[in-house]
């Protein structure tokens, strides 16, 4: 594949979504006459950087004077500007609803539910896993690998979120994915998993203080319900974090999930388990054509 170094030859085709508090734009473009979705992020200050900020380079344009008190439209020198964009090129109409702004409704999601409705959705319609499959093999992201445990059990990679920067510890963001490719997501878990989920609480943890000196009461673990990607992997963040993917309906602790299971095996498996989901996502039509949830 040629390396992108502008958006010359990308046509425009439509905001998904502006996302005013994380000052994220999600773009529909075209390229070569196929799909692509493009998040242009507005990067929090690098604290050497501001100190650079305040020169002749930086232009000012006045837009309110009273007083003590002005504002300014301020234009830094562009190396000092940056902006972080994420390209999924090609993209799916998948990866165009992920990222479109719309409705979302609650599910409850029965272990027969699961089995008859969400299951058949991500054999057939749930994201392609090719980039986790791409980190296990070690094809693409080997240099950033923070941790790795070879088990082909109980074993996974820890490495950084494509969210983070690796640079602002307080927004540090890490997943780990488990070598093991037969567990889909939460709802597969059982007993037998036991020591590979304390073992990644453990080394991911100790990993974490390891290399970046934040220590485990400064960190969450957790796993996605849904999940966008249906190979087990097991968030890290900062406490500090203020990241979308935490809320109630969606995360799930991982210290809760394995006390849980060892409280019963079958925890997660007979549990009904509540998510939002997207109102065009696939699987939201499942559980409607199935008379699961009602419109
Ligand atoms: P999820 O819970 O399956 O879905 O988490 P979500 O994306 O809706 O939260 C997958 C996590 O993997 C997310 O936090 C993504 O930012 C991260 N991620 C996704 N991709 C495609 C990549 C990738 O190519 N590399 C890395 N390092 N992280 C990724």
């Amino acid at each position: 594949s040629t390396e992108i170094l502008s958006f010359a030859g990308f046509d425009f085709c439509k905001v998904l979504k502006n996302d005013l508090r994380s000052k994220t734009a999600f773009i529909h473009s075209q390229f070569e006459g196929k799909d692509a979705v493009i998040l242009m992020e507005k990067t929090a200050f690098d604290a050497n950087i501001v100190q650079e900020m305040l020169t002749e380079k930086t232009e000012l344009v006045e837009t309110l004077k009273n007083d003590v008190y002005s504002t300014y439209k301020t234009f830094p020198d562009k190396t000092l500007n940056g902006m972080k964009t994420t390209l999924i090129y090609p993209a799916t109409k998948q990866h165009i609803a992920k990222y479109s702004e719309q409705e979302f409704h609650i599910v409850q999601e029965s272990g027969e539910d699961y089995k008859k409705v969400t299951l058949p959705y991500v054999k057939n319609k749930a994201l392609s896993n090719q980039w986790v499959y791409n980190i296990l093999n070690k094809e693409t992201e080997a240099d950033r690998i923070v941790f790795e445990d070879t088990c082909p059990d109980s074993g996974f990679i820890l490495l950084p979120d494509m969210k983070w920067d690796r640079k602002d510890m307080d927004a540090l963001y890490l997943q780990a994915l488990v070598h093991r490719r037969d567990i889909l997501s939460l709802r597969d878990l059982d007993q037998s998993h036991l020591p590979l989920l304390k073992n990644i609480l453990e080394k991911g943890l100790s990993a974490i203080k390891e290399k970046y000196g934040i220590p485990a009461n400064k960190v969450r673990s957790y796993l996605h319900y849904q999940p966008s990607y249906y190979h087990l992997h097991v968030h890290f963040a900062h406490i500090k974090l203020d990241n979308p993917g935490f809320e109630a309906d969606r995360a799930h602790l991982l210290t809760d999930v394995i006390e849980n299971i060892e409280m019963k095996s079958l925890y997660y498996k007979e549990k009904t388990l509540v998510f939002k989901v997207r109102e065009d996502d696939h699987l939201y039509k499942a559980f409607l054509e199935h008379g699961c949830i009602q419109k």
